[in-house]
């Protein structure tokens, strides 16, 4: 093998490396919850908000033409919030930008992620992802108060 060859192949495994190495700590760093897909269950297609404990909660969010269920939640300061999203109709986003939480709502697909509201506010949730003429119009919200503000 040529020696250029070598120091090419050299240097894109020392890129790759520092690349792997960059992920792996900004996931640390910024504690990101990788969204995953669970089987589906057609118990999680009804729109509900459990509260595990004082500061667990799930949430099972139905997306459809055009609005999210439920569309507003309310939860503490401190609250960890599993989200398990679900589609009935087409391919929808769910996007909230505060907490860099995003994922896909899939016909016959249950994705599942998880968010930490550790300051209180108002989280607005978007479909990312155009679904249809009603497209700009699907929004959610997520408000979080301290425990008696609720
Ligand atoms: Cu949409």
């Amino acid at each position: 093998m040529d020696k250029y060859e070598l120091r090419i192949l050299a240097f894109t495994g020392v890129i790759l490396v520092i690349f792997l190495v960059s992920v792996l700590r900004a996931v640390n760093k910024y504690a990101i919850d990788l969204p995953e897909c669970i089987p589906y269950d057609e118990s999680f297609t009804e729109p509900q908000i459990k509260q595990i404990d004082d500061n667990l909660y799930q949430v099972f969010v139905k997306s459809q033409m055009w609005s999210f269920e439920p569309s507003e939640m309310y939860f503490p300061v401190g609250a960890e919030v599993d989200f398990y999203l679900s589609s009935s109709d087409v391919v929808h986003g769910f996007h909230i930008a505060q907490k860099g939480l995003n994922m896909m709502a899939v016909p016959g697909g249950i994705n599942k992620a998880t968010a930490k509201f550790d300051e209180p506010g108002v989280y607005e949730i978007v479909c990312h992802e155009y679904c249809g003429s009603g497209h700009q119009h699907m929004r959610a919200e997520i408000i979080v108060n301290y425990p008696n503000q609720q």
